[in-house]
């Protein structure tokens, strides 16, 4: 048996990301665009009778949607490329019910196209929902149907360059217009889709995209949509049982300690109560806002807002303003780190300690990480912050290349007189978990006590912010 180098990283524990999961854990927050007839009707489930007359929108600018979820600080935008109503947003050239027979632009128009060339513009990765389950088609619900649906999806995954997701809802079958038949429609959505083979297909076109739904393959649902993951979520699962349109909601948002393979939660939900714009509906407050931010990208998920374009095309100015004030509140918040740079010492340290030390905590480097030595399950890590400072947020991050390990840990401040006190308590961290604290603590040394471990400790970031966000 060979001993293991002084200077070799731990193990890897239980399932790990894939690249693609990675850059998708750092994008933490884009935006959902629902837009299509409904916009026009004042529905949320468009039957499939609509005409492609009703879809005429007076000022559509794509650009001003990238431009507003650039400044929000999003990294994405995902569009309803097609709905339950089976309206496509491109001119499709398998279905007539589609922009190309629509007033708007006069039937020249391809609002996918639009808004891939404004996120590429602005600096935003694009994702598209392409809903399987079609009110409009006639074959919908025979095997028809899927050849339509893939030859769909091959259009809008090889038409609009790179997709950072593909996002796949769980409405499955019903009553709808079906191309005239006006009936209910059942199918059984473990073996109706073929998803596994719709899988491969999304791989194969778009390799760096994420796929999304009940069952993943890569993201999957955190289980409502109310904009929250529980406090104890894991980015791992496991996948039997879950199906798409089918599963525990509970286990969706908690994730499993055991999970066996890599699975983190997206939160997805509206900055208004619909998912489409309806004229007596108003934007969340600000305080509803931050209260989804904490407890979805705080607590290790993505967060996928939902913005939804009017009759006009545009984001309404309202929900322009909120997003303006949540951007400031939260820069607010994350305004100063007073632990950058700061000293770290550690009650255990991986083999010879230098690839590993404490400070890559506080080194402003989300690529290095501390871990403690291949036994440990338990460790502390002491901040000097020289002086006393102010904080009131705190975020933490474990190495998540080598898998989710921590359980539970705690955090104590050092206040004045030299007595150390609890400020903070959770469980899991995985990608990142940030915590609010009730009222902002003054300390000269804070320490992150990890009281449970699967495996030996590795964390990338230890950050505390001064700025606050007690709303
Ligand atoms: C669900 C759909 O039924 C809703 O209309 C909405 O699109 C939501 C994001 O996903 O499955």
């Amino acid at each position: 048996m060979t001993s293991k180098s002084r200077t070799a990283p731990p193990a890897p524990h239980g399932p790990v990301p894939s690249a693609r999961q990675l850059r998708w854990h750092d994008m933490e927050f884009y935006g959902f665009l629902h837009f299509t007839v409904n916009t026009f009707t004042d529905r949320e489930w468009g039957e499939g009778d609509e005409s492609p007359s009703v879809f005429n929108p007076t000022a559509l600018d794509t650009r001003q949607w990238a431009r507003v979820a650039k400044d929000a600080g999003m990294k994405g935008l995902i569009l309803t490329a097609k709905h339950h109503d089976g309206f496509c947003l491109w001119p499709s050239r398998h279905t007539e019910h589609s922009v190309k027979n629509a007033p708007w632009k006069n039937g020249r128009g391809d609002v996918v196209k639009e808004l891939s060339e404004a996120c590429r513009e602005h600096g935003l990765r694009l994702g598209v929902y392409l809903s399987p389950w079609d009110r409009n088609h006639a074959d919908y619900g025979t095997p028809r149907y899927i050849d339509y649906y893939e030859k769909q999806l091959e259009e809008v995954l090889t038409r609009y360059g790179d997709l950072f997701m593909v996002w796949f809802d769980g409405a499955n079958g019903g009553s709808g217009y079906y191309g005239g038949a006006r009936e209910t429609r059942r199918i059984d959505n473990k073996t109706y889709y073929g998803f596994p083979r719709l899988w491969e297909r999304v791989r194969r076109l778009q390799p760096d995209a994420v796929m999304f739904s009940d069952a993943g393959p890569d993201v999957r649902w955190v289980g409502n949509e109310h904009g929250h993951a529980p406090e104890t979520s894991w980015a791992k699962i496991k996948p039997e049982g879950i199906y798409v349109g089918e599963a525990d909601t509970k286990r969706l948002g908690q994730g499993e300690a055991d999970g066996t393979v890599w699975r983190p939660a997206e939160v997805d939900v509206s900055i208004r109560k619909g998912w489409f714009w309806h004229a007596n509906e108003r934007p969340k407050s600000l305080d509803e806002l931050l209260d989804i931010y904490f407890a979805s990208v705080g607590r290790g998920a993505c967060l996928n807002l939902n913005l939804p374009p009017d009759q006009r095309g545009l984001i309404p100015d309202e929900d322009v303003a909120r997003l303006t004030e949540l951007r400031r509140a939260l820069d607010r918040t994350f305004g100063k780190d007073v632990a950058r740079n700061k000293r770290v010492t550690a009650s255990s340290v991986q083999g010879d300690g230098h690839p590993f030390a404490p400070g890559n905590i506080t080194d402003g480097n989300k690529k290095t990480y501390w871990a403690a030595d291949d036994a440990v399950r338990q460790a502390e890590l002491v901040v000097d912050l020289g002086r006393p400072a102010q904080f009131a947020c705190l975020r933490i991050e474990e190495h998540i290349p080598l898998g989710q390990r921590i359980e539970a840990f705690a955090v104590d401040a050092r206040t004045g007189g030299g007595a150390w006190q609890q400020v903070a308590a959770a469980t899991t961290i995985g990608p990142r978990r940030i915590l609010r604290l009730p009222a902002a603590v003054t300390a000269d040394q804070v320490r992150l006590r990890i009281t449970a471990a699967q495996a030996c400790p590795a964390v990338a970031t230890l950050e505390l912010y001064d700025g606050g966000a007690q709303s």
